[in-house]
């Protein structure tokens, strides 16, 4: 008999409070002795009701087929103790898994499918279908889903699935909005050689070397403008509080190296701008010419990599991407 059982949400104790705690078996009727013995067993497959779950508490138990069942108490942390504890003293196993995590070669090929449909980078589409080997071998060699390398490359990794947000960040007139037109292969924001032009934060979706972002456009700092252009620097640098990578433009004659404490927890890339205009001195990462096209693909690639790194699309480290 092997039955597993896992809290997969408990929201904080209040009014309307549930856990919702899943219970998951060998199709061999393991599931339904574990039930019984907790007093709510003899539903039929796709039958809920309301029953008292372990002598605990009254709550809804949903029967999904003959491998799986949800019990789903009030959410206190004291009935999911007891109720965790009572499926424990029928032989569960209790593990820690987040809900739906696929386990058998079913189960994977689903959640697989269910990821490439929502996956916005076209770079998903191998690094998903590599998964399945991923798990198996890992799992395999005794790897467990919540090991810190998996964390760490799932964080990189579910930016395949939803855009990441990459805010371009300058001074005024130094060619922030012309770079993110070229990028996006049309006009998408006002250029003009006249620092202020952009009065509000455009964002739009790019792919870059196959990674699609979020790339929200700024106001240039710097330059003293009305209260409108004041308001968009305000709300643009709200933005800094989500971005996961800050590009930060300069030119020869005018550079931001350092990033603005709003963005301390994003990657940071130094973008030095209209480099046919001149070499600028300052350290930058990539050196782009629009007019020339210098340097855009390198760039390119460089967001890329700063936001989904080489390491984490080639290494042997499965993805917890259902929770993508
Ligand atoms: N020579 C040259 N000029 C460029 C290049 N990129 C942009 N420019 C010009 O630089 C001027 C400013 O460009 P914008 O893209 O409006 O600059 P911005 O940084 O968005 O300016 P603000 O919105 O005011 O902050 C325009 O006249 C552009 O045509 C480039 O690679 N080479
Ligand atoms: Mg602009």
């Amino acid at each position: 008999m092997s039955v597993r059982a896992w809290l997969a949400t408990a929201r904080p104790a209040g009014a309307g409070a549930i856990a919702c705690i899943e219970v998951v078996g060998a199709p061999d009727g393991s599931v339904e002795r574990v039930l019984g013995e907790l007093g709510c067993g003899g539903l039929s497959a796709g039958r809920v009701a309301v029953r008292t779950i372990a002598g605990v508490d009254r709550g809804v138990v949903a029967r999904w087929d003959e491998r799986r069942a949800s019990l789903m108490p009030h959410g206190g942390p004291e009935i999911v103790r007891r109720v965790l504890g009572a499926l424990r003293a029928c032989g569960a196993e209790i593990g820690q898994d987040v809900p739906g995590e696929p386990r058998t070669d079913a189960e994977m090929d689903e959640a697989v499918a269910a990821a490439l449909g929502r996956a916005a980078s076209a770079r998903a589409v191998d690094v998903l279908l590599r998964q399945p080997e991923r798990w198996s071998a890992w799992r395999a060699r005794g790897g467990r889903s919540d090991d810190g390398r998996v964390l760490a490359v799932s964080a990189e990794l579910d930016r395949l699935v939803a855009p990441p947000l990459v805010v371009a960040l300058g001074p005024a007139n130094v060619g922030k909005s012309t770079l993110l037109n070229a990028l996006a292969g049309r006009t998408v924001a006002v250029t003009a050689d006249e620092p202020g032009t952009t009065r509000d934060h455009v964002g739009v979706n790019l792919e870059l070397d196959g990674l699609t972002v979020r790339w929200a456009d700024t106001p240039g700092l710097g330059h003293v403008g009305d209260g409108a252009l004041e308001a968009a620097r305000t709300g643009a640098m709200a933005l800094l509080g989500r971005a996961a990578l800050v590009v930060l433009a300069g030119d020869a004659g005018a550079a931001l190296t350092e990033p603005p404490p709003e963005a301390a927890g994003a990657a940071v890339l130094r973008v030095a701008l209209r480099e046919d205009l001149g070499a600028a001195l300052w350290d930058a990462d990539v050196r782009v010419s629009v007019r020339t096209g210098r340097g855009l693909e390198e760039l390119a690639r460089a967001v890329r990599g700063a936001l989904v790194g080489d390491a984490a699309l080639t290494a042997p480290t499965p993805w917890r991407f259902w929770e993508a």
